[in-house]
């Protein structure tokens, strides 16, 4: 038979359009260990909840049940919205029956959730924020999910999922889906950042971007500044330092997961502190704050509460929140200078006063 010669340009689109998320973990890896079969397998499941996620968000308006309130209140004392509860119990489901996960743990969950039949052999536990930015559901604007794999240690035999009390350095894997003008899934394993676009003609996520980094500094501040007269001095002196410089332009869209988005892709820092009163701030660290550290140190970045890198912090229970500065390696540290600054001139009035 006479040799076929392979059109190279075709040959580069289907190996393109072949690079899912499973061959991508496993590429990565470069093996097809058990633990890598494991997280390919994963990471697959996690693309299925997203792509029911995307389905029904991009038909909210058209369907009955999907908008509004449940009238219910979640263990963080926050209104729950419909697509909360709906994407929540997506994850659960899709990780039935898989062998993968026994325990759920989520922002709308009080306790982690146990599927029973995964128990005996489930050796992974998934953390996520089923609906990251809620409150943009209702009128159509960008929201996200955020997700962390952890491996199961020990037996849990009292049912209290105490070894999921650990640093963010436990993290197996952690990514954000982004449901924007397209739903976009980015991931780590620790071998980097990688974004993959849904295509909706396929219905699978196609690899997009691979090994994104976050550039060094930007030009992007991200903050909700109507907290600024409940800030403490020194974020307030690092919002007027940026008032008065030139080169900063202000993003904030109310959803994490877009406005970290953008920072990864053009630099900057995003900030949620803590408030005199409450100073540990809204965003709970380990489905939300520490994955996305996970990502922002795999690309280059750096996440801190102002005083400590978020992947060192020991949480004191499930849904523990701490204030986040994240982004550019030199945007955090210009934050935590001003952090330092203020620590700084009150023991020195501490010192002088005694
Ligand atoms: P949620 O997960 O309950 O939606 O809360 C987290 C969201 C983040 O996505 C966003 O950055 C922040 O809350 C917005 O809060 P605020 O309205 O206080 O600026
Ligand atoms: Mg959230």
């Amino acid at each position: 038979m006479a040799d076929v010669e392979q059109p190279v340009v075709q040959e580069q689109t289907l190996d393109r359009d072949c690079t899912t998320l499973s061959r991508h973990v496993l590429q990565q890896l470069q093996s097809y260990s058990a633990n890598a079969q494991d997280l390919s397998a994963l990471m697959n499941r996690i693309g299925l909840a997203a792509k029911l996620i995307a389905r029904r968000l991009s038909r909210a308006g058209l369907m009955e049940g999907v908008l509004g309130f449940t009238g219910g209140v979640n263990v963080q004392g926050e209104s729950v919205k419909k697509m909360d509860i709906y994407a929540n119990e997506v994850f659960i489901s899709v990780f039935k029956q898989s062998g993968l996960v026994c325990r759920l743990a989520s922002e709308e969950m009080d306790k982690p959730y146990y599927i029973p039949e995964n128990c005996p052999i489930g050796r992974y536990s998934l953390l996520y924020d089923p609906i990251d930015g809620s409150s943009n559901v209702d009128i159509n604007l960008n929201v996200g999910s955020i997700f962390s794999i952890r491996q199961q240690e020990g037996e849990d035999l009292d049912g209290e999922a105490r070894d999921l009390l650990q640093n963010g350095r436990k993290q197996l894997a952690a990514g954000y889906v982004l449901y924007g003008p397209s739903t976009m899934l980015v991931y780590s394993i620790g071998t980097g950042v990688h974004a993959f676009s849904l295509d909706p003609s396929l219905g699978e996520f196609i690899l997009s971007q691979e090994n994104i980094q976050v550039p060094s500094r930007g030009p992007i501040y991200s903050v909700n500044e109507g907290n600024f007269w409940q800030w403490d001095d020194s974020i307030r002196n690092y919002i007027r330092y940026v008032h008065r410089h030139e080169g900063y332009t202000a993003r904030y869209g109310g959803a994490l997961v877009g406005d970290i988005h953008r920072i990864f892709l053009q630099g900057g820092v995003f900030l949620y502190p803590g408030t005199v009163k409450k100073p540990e701030g809204k965003l709970r660290l380990l489905y939300e704050s520490a994955p996305l550290a996970f990502l922002m140190e795999q690309a280059g970045g750096r996440a801190s509460t102002g005083t400590q890198d978020i992947l060192d912090v020991v949480p004191e229970k499930i849904h523990t929140r701490t204030p986040l500065i994240i982004g550019s390696k030199d945007d955090v540290a210009l934050v935590e200078s001003f952090i330092k600054e203020a620590a700084w001139e009150s023991s020195e009035t501490a010192h002088a006063r005694s």
